[in-house]
């Protein structure tokens, strides 16, 4: 009898350290993610200033210091009529604004179509791999009559901020699971460490 209860407690034990080095796993293996807040796709743009906003996730960003660094790196931006596709493992030049800033003004901007492409790159300027570092928006801006259309603005403001609840939204909801795998374990442990206590002497 003692020895099925060890048997059952060794057997929950190695459930519990395992789903918790799974849920670990997970979080630190989520891959680097760039997203474009700001311009929204198909916006048009009134006046010479286009302000990009960015968001990274699963990734720390950080000046660039010529050495690569796992989990780190910077916004490479390129405006341009298309999108750019950078070569795998070649740095990225200065044709590209490279900033450790979520945001970024393009000043003197002509009225016309634009394809903004984002890289996420580490501090050699190398892009990271996977196609969720490099995002791309398409947008248009005209020159401004007068004063700009407010609903423009405020349209935009919206969105961006949609855009920040969703993702923590998505960060709550990791953590959530987190905690909630946690729980069920520990609440395993206990109730196995209860009945080895009471029912095995
Ligand atoms: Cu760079």
């Amino acid at each position: 009898m003692k020895r099925i209860s060890s048997l059952v407690f060794f057997a929950l034990l190695s459930l519990f350290v395992s789903s918790l080095a799974l849920a670990h796993g997970k979080a630190e293996t989520t891959a680097p993610q760039v997203l474009i807040a700001g311009p929204s796709n198909g916006q048009v743009i009134s006046g010479s200033e286009i302000t990009v906003d960015l968001i990274a996730t699963g990734v720390t960003i950080q000046k660039a210091d010529g050495q690569h660094v796992d989990g780190i790196a910077h916004f490479h931006l390129f405006l341009g009529t298309e999108e750019m596709t950078p070569k795998a493992g070649e740095p990225l030049g200065k044709d590209w604004v490279h900033t450790a800033e979520t945001k970024y003004t393009f000043k003197d901007v002509k009225p016309g179509k634009y394809v903004l492409t984002v890289v996420l790159a580490d501090g050699k300027h190398v892009p990271l791999e996977g196609a969720t570092a490099k995002a791309t928006v398409q947008f248009a801006t005209e020159a401004s009559v007068g004063q700009p259309p407010p609903a423009t603005e405020t349209k935009k403001e919206e969105h961006t901020m949609e855009q920040g609840k969703k993702m923590d939204e998505k960060m709550m909801q990791m953590h959530n699971q987190h905690t909630m795998l946690l729980v069920i374990g520990l609440l395993l442990v206990a109730a196995v460490a209860v009945y080895v206590f009471f029912f095995n002497k």
